[in-house]
């Protein structure tokens, strides 16, 4: 993690208090999440815990979690932090093929989940599906000593670039620093009522400021099952939510539903991230939706930037922010690491009191994901304004941005290359009006072979464990693939032209 001497300065300039994330939870009757205040989501946390831990569950052990927003969630992370076990973060949508790696590459001791028919995939960890946890308690009074705020806290995914997902390691200490400030920038206050709408186990949602900053402020969490405006708004009506977060296409969507609203006029705070806004949409937020905008650009990795809230109006719809922390460094760089002029586009690096300095058991792929002196290469391309705001122009990474959701092509084509009739695959995102890219597979059919079609792409990818956001939404089949100078093509440089010829 970070050397000595930053974790040194980190504390002494107060960023790192020496608490745990279980320290968010006090004994207040004011409501917390749904109808738990905090004093019973703490008492209950406690007692699972306890029961957890009676059953073989110890501190350092990671447990792979995949809830859905239900105040199980909340119950289960709480409980694990307590402990100084780890979540592995899955999202909702992962299936087999995901869960079957967190769980392996993790030694996972359990997996915790609504989906039984994922069980299989879990391999030697232990699978206790939500309906189970009610059952599991303990008596507090027997829980062994918790973690220390330096120890990791959990391990959050990261969108990926590779053929396999990396793990994130965030400690409890870099990781309330950067709540602590998010909840203080959003203006939280315990009159806070925060809508999760995208999935609670998102960095996004989890802490920017998200449920915890919440939590920090002694606000209340509203959970929407759906980001639909047929369940949201009423949700937003009937709870007076003043605050929430979504990805672009669900902005766009809302505001394209309106009328369906009776009454949004809580809702003090619209914030977008997650990928690219458009300017055509950020412009309609407040005369539509009566809400102060705020553009959010974050990393699961740590660094996130914010639009501030008394910002004007130009800065607010056409930036992406500037960084939390007055410790985050952030380097724009060429091609060649060095770094560029203010108002040139370049690849950004970032340093700072909660962003990692390295993926979870990944040395070879560390050393080239972060600089030698501990610089993570965040594989985006931005451009940085006089007033230090940036805004995102464009990626370096082979990842691409499906409305927020990040799809390594590596991976997809990984999977591909398994397919019989498949010889070459080079997955790419082309430009789309409402999710901003979608995915498309261009396929060299094996000699001998017809190239399977979209359909059969879809179904073959189903059938071996893929979330179904990563599975693409088109299929062009080439009889060669381009080749440049040399003569031999390295995918990447593959993808790269074929991103280009799509536009
Ligand atoms: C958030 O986190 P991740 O880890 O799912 O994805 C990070 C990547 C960034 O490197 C960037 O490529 C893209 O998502 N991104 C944006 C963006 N926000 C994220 N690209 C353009 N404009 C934006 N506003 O996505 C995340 C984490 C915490 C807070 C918000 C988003």
């Amino acid at each position: 993690m970070w050397p000595d001497d930053f974790a040194e300065r980190y504390r002494k300039l107060g960023y790192w208090t020496g608490q745990t994330l279980f320290e968010l939870l006090t004994d207040s009757d004011h409501l917390a999440v749904g109808d738990l205040s905090y004093r019973r989501l703490r008492d209950r946390s406690l007692r699972l815990a306890a029961g957890l831990n009676h059953s073989g569950v110890r501190r350092g052990d990671r447990v792979v979690v995949q809830l859905p927003n239900v105040t199980e969630y909340f119950e289960v992370i709480f409980a694990l932090f307590r402990l100084g076990a780890l979540p592995v973060f899955a999202l909702p949508a992962h299936r087999a093929s995901e869960i079957g790696y967190f769980c392996s590459h993790t030694a996972a001791v359990a997996f915790i989940t609504e989906h039984a028919e994922l069980a299989a995939a879990a391999g030697d960890a232990r699978v206790i599906l939500i309906g189970d946890l009610a059952a599991i308690d303990g008596d507090p009074d027997t829980l062994p000593p918790g973690p220390n705020p330096s120890d990791l806290a959990f391990l959050q995914l990261s969108g990926g670039s590779t053929g396999l997902p990396k793990l994130i390691p965030r400690t409890h200490d870099d990781y309330l620093y950067s709540v602590r400030e998010s909840a203080a920038i959003c203006g939280l206050t315990p009159d806070s009522v925060y809508l999760a709408v995208l999935p609670v186990a998102h960095n996004f949602t989890m802490s920017s400021p998200g449920v915890l900053g919440v939590f920090h402020a002694g606000g209340r969490v509203v959970l929407a099952p759906q980001p639909d405006p047929a369940t949201v708004f009423p949700l937003i009506a009937r709870e007076r939510v003043t605050i929430t977060a979504v990805v672009p296409p669900i902005a766009h969507l809302w505001l394209d539903s309106v009328s369906l609203a009776t009454d949004l006029s809580s809702l003090e705070v619209l914030q977008v991230g997650g990928a690219k806004l458009a300017d055509s949409v950020a412009e309609r937020v407040r005369p539509v939706l009566g809400s102060q905008l705020q553009q959010v650009f974050g990393m699961a990795e740590g660094l996130v930037n914010y639009t501030r809230l008394d910002d004007p109006d130009d800065v607010v719809l056409h930036t992406q922010g500037r960084p939390i922390s007055p410790d985050d460094e952030v380097l724009i760089v060429d091609d060649d690491d060095r770094p560029v002029p203010d108002g040139t586009v370049g690849h950004l690096l970032t340093r700072g009191p909660y962003t990692i300095r390295g993926y979870w058991n990944a040395e070879e792929h560390n050393r080239t994901a972060f600089t030698a002196d501990g610089f993570y290469r965040t594989g985006d391309l931005v451009r940085r304004r006089p007033d230090g705001y940036l805004v995102v122009e464009g990626r370096a990474k082979d990842q691409i941005n499906r409305g927020g959701e990040k799809i390594a092509a590596e991976e997809v084509e990984n999977h591909l290359l398994t397919h019989p009739a498949v010889h070459d695959v080079a997955v790419v995102a082309v430009p789309d009006p409402y999710l901003g890219e979608r995915t498309c597979a261009y396929v060299v059919a094996r000699a001998g072979t017809t190239a399977p079609k979209l359909s059969e792409v879809r179904t073959y990818l189903r059938e071996r464990g893929l979330a179904e956001y990563k599975i693409p939404d088109r299929v062009r089949v080439l009889d060669t693939f381009p080749v440049t100078g040399v003569g031999k093509v390295s995918r990447r440089e593959l993808r790269a032209a074929l991103r280009a010829g799509a536009r």
